[in-house]
């Protein structure tokens, strides 16, 4: 995935976060002063639903945490203290009842990139692509890019988790087209298997190839 815009402006906006960060530091020395962010889920898929808290712990770092069945688990994952931490978006990325979780990494000024974490049935972990490496999917891009996600019921029950990178022909021109790849991914056991590879040429934002809604993946009843 060529993506250099969103690098550059993510390098800038990582400046601007590193200036700021000498004023912020002090405040973050005692982590207990940042306020935790919570939402639920069904983590483990019993119908019961779960309280999630995200904390910060450190400049980058915050710690996703839940109680499933009365056993503790906790994961920490980069952050970005440049904007306030977001609880995670709960998702169902595969339809099967349990809660995958969708987290915030860092925000750049058109870009924000997030990582999933499922819930193994002892501890959170993260959901890994078919190369064994934790999922970093992006979304928004500005005019730049198109970025995003969306989940597609399958024949059959369940879904798919469908991912949509794509660049701006040209950003000069009218309509913009982009190209790029949008990746059809099954779930299993937090491991994600590419299904499907569909190239993207030269089509306008409005072509379903490009469509993403994150929407479409939430968890029912969460
Ligand atoms: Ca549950
Ligand atoms: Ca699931």
């Amino acid at each position: 995935m060529k993506h250099t815009g969103i690098i550059r402006t993510t390098t800038i906006t990582g400046v601007v976060a590193a200036l700021s960060l000498a004023a912020i530091v002090p405040a973050l020395a005692s982590p207990a002063s940042a306020d935790p962010v919570t939402t639920v889920a069904d983590l483990d898929g019993d119908g019961e639903i779960e309280t999630v808290t995200a904390q910060l712990t450190g400049p980058d770092d915050q710690v996703i945490s839940a109680t499933v069945q009365g056993t503790f688990t906790s994961i920490h994952l980069g952050a970005d203290n440049s904007v306030p931490l977001e609880a995670p978006r709960v998702t169902d990325l595969n339809g099967d009842g349990r809660a995958e979780l969708i987290v915030t990494q860092s925000v750049g000024a058109n870009t924000t990139f997030f990582t999933a974490l499922h819930y193994d049935g002892r501890n959170l972990a993260q959901v890994v692509g078919d190369d064994d490496k934790p999922l970093s999917v992006a979304e928004g891009g500005g005019i730049a890019a198109h970025l995003g996600y969306q989940c597609t019921p399958l024949d059959g029950g369940g879904r798919s988790f469908e991912t949509v990178a794509a660049e701006a022909d040209d950003v000069g021109a009218d309509p913009l087209t982009y190209s790029g790849t949008r990746t059809v991914y099954t779930l299993r056991d937090g491991a994600l298997t590419t299904q499907k590879t569909i190239p993207i040429t030269s089509r306008p934002v409005t072509d379903p190839v490009l469509g993403t809604d994150a929407a479409s993946c939430d968890q029912p009843g969460a």
